[in-house]
């Protein structure tokens, strides 16, 4: 295990060991952020799932508490899957999740909390007449699952959406409740999208327009759209898509229907999945946890004895420059954790080149960069580059007229491992710059029964834009926001040698015939945060 310790992440939230995957019912209650997630505790493998149970002032600091829900009834004793938590308009909270029952049929149950007074909500009490639901006719038993949080109807009902397929559309089902007990099926779905397959973890929320500020997932007006996000089992990746909702129609619609659900564009293209919003109304702000699973061999997760991270808490906003993407940003709490500061500027980087920047260990850390290409420069490029793909290019040892440039971090000194967080910029046919962010984990290790791969997508860089992008560098992940959060990438890296003390950090410059000056690159190391069990003895909530 010698080899393992160090992957390890230091600021990340995970248990303390075995396996994790989907956040649930993530809530803000009486002064504690609370995450539950869906837990193995007897292995770092997926099972026997329960509901694992921590607390935070700040999303970053966090205790781990006992667990909160156990499969232990027929209606989810092969596992208390995922669900969300739902505010009342008196304030009472009541969660409700996805039962595997003993004949592994798909069912909602409800659950309250046993003592509301408590901050820590350490017991739920399982509702006498669970199941609340189960699949109705023409649904199968096993295409049912994962609850939203409802939002309330301007009579008073609450709506919430439950995801499904039919065939290989995938839907989302919505129901109507007063009471969170008995619930009618409404007519129609939300929406359904041809060959998406199985829906997992739907969310469906309100977004401001004019940008800012995040709104109660029951807001709806003037200068509000909603976002519907579904989890493809099939190809395990959240895609969202903007669009309008009809409340009293039933249906969403979505602004481009080339931009559609499971079609278009994803909250991050590398490994993040089953995510999972929720709305802070302490500090009025939209908050995206993600599932980030290991990319290395299940054997491997059992030597080291834990599996999977969350994502830092993501604020999620409408890019109202764009108007066709969100924004998705590390919550500001993160930056506590910032400690010295190293700024780089200026630092032209010439066509073919590696800089490394001198910020000692670099294992854990914050880094902004932003890189200028100079008008003429973008103006030469001819060559139409229609068929640029990250996932099928030669990652960061491509080479074209402006790109790949970018960062190199847990690197060590000799780059024999490297991750590339990088641009590359070509034109449309229609002659329009096209920028692409990639990150390429082909170098990342020396290991080999891992999953290498060049994740990426196109990212929008608006007239006046730099290339800009923030990366949080955590021992084994990395995790990647290009302009402000349009587009993120997230990867899991097992380096062997570009570990704690001997990781470093490069630009590059691998264009072949432009110069690309990094303007401004500052890099924090970060702390690590306390993760740790909640001390009943000596803390009072
Ligand atoms: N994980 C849960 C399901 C959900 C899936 C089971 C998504 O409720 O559909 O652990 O990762």
């Amino acid at each position: 295990n010698d080899m393992l310790w160090w992957q390890r992440t230091a600021y990340h939230f995970q248990p303390e060991k075995n396996w994790m995957n989907d956040p649930d019912g993530p809530l803000f209650y009486k002064g504690w952020y609370h995450l539950f997630y869906q837990y193995n505790p007897d292995s770092a493998v997926w099972g026997n799932i329960t509901w694992g149970h921590a607390v935070s002032r700040d999303m970053v600091h966090w205790y781990h508490l006992p667990i909160a829900m156990v499969p232990d009834r027929w209606y989810d004793i092969n596992g208390v899957w995922t669900g969300s938590a739902t505010f009342l308009a008196d304030g009472k909270l009541v969660m409700l999740y996805t039962g595997s029952t003993k004949e592994s049929v798909q069912v909602q149950n409800l659950a309250t909390p046993a003592d509301e007074d408590d901050p820590l909500l350490l017991d739920w009490v399982k509702y006498d007449g669970n199941p609340v639901l189960v699949p109705p006719p023409g649904i199968g038993p096993k295409d049912f699952r994962d609850p939203t949080t409802a939002w309330s109807a301007p009579d008073g009902s609450w709506l919430l959406s439950i995801g499904s397929r039919v065939n290989t559309s995938g839907l989302a089902l919505v129901y109507r409740t007063r009471d969170f007990k008995t619930f009618d099926l409404l007519d129609g779905v939300l929406h359904a999208v041809p060959g998406t397959g199985m829906w997992e973890c739907v969310d469906f929320y309100p977004v401001s327009t004019s940008g800012g500020r995040g709104l109660d997932t029951s807001a709806n007006g003037p200068g509000v759209k909603h976002v519907l996000k579904a989890s493809l089992d099939d190809d395990k990746h959240d895609y969202y898509a903007i669009g309008t909702y009809q409340l009293e129609a039933n249906t969403w619609t979505p602004d481009d229907p080339e931009i559609d659900v499971g079609i278009g564009i994803r909250y991050d293209y590398g490994k993040f999945y089953a995510s999972k919003s929720f709305y802070d109304q302490e500090r009025k702000r939209r908050v995206l946890w993600g599932w980030i699973g290991e990319t290395d061999s299940e054997r491997n997760d059992l030597r080291k004895g834990w599996a999977s991270l969350m994502a830092m808490p993501r604020i999620v906003t409408f890019d109202n420059k764009t108007g066709t993407h969100l924004l998705q940003w590390p919550a500001e709490e993160v930056d506590q954790l910032r400690r010295e500061m190293k700024e780089f500027s200026d630092v032209e980087m010439n066509p073919g080149s590696v800089v490394p920047l001198d910020v000692g260990v670099a294992a854990q850390l914050d880094i902004t960069a932003e890189f200028e290409v100079s008008k003429e420069a973008l103006e030469a490029i001819m060559e139409a580059d229609v068929g640029y793909n990250c996932s099928t290019s030669d990652g960061a040892a491509g080479r074209n007229k402006l790109g790949p440039f970018g960062l190199l971090v847990l690197a060590d000194e000799s780059r024999s491992e490297q991750t590339a967080v990088y641009f590359y910029v070509g034109k449309n046919a229609d002659g329009n710059l096209k920028t692409f962010f990639c990150q390429d984990t082909l170098r990342s290790s020396r290991a080999n029964d891992l999953i290498k791969r060049v994740y990426g997508s196109v990212v929008p860089v608006l007239d006046g834009e730099k290339f800009a992008v923030r990366v949080l560098v955590d021992h084994s992940i990395v995790e990647a926001f290009a302009q402000g959060g349009r587009t993120c990438i997230t990867s899991r890296v097992y380096p062997t040698k570009a570990i704690n003390g001997a990781a470093r950090v490069f630009l590059f410059n691998n264009a072949t015939g432009t110069q690309v000056t990094a303007t401004s690159v500052k890099i924090w190391q970060m702390s690590s945060a306390f993760i740790r069990p909640y001390d009943f003895q000596a803390q009072s909530a």
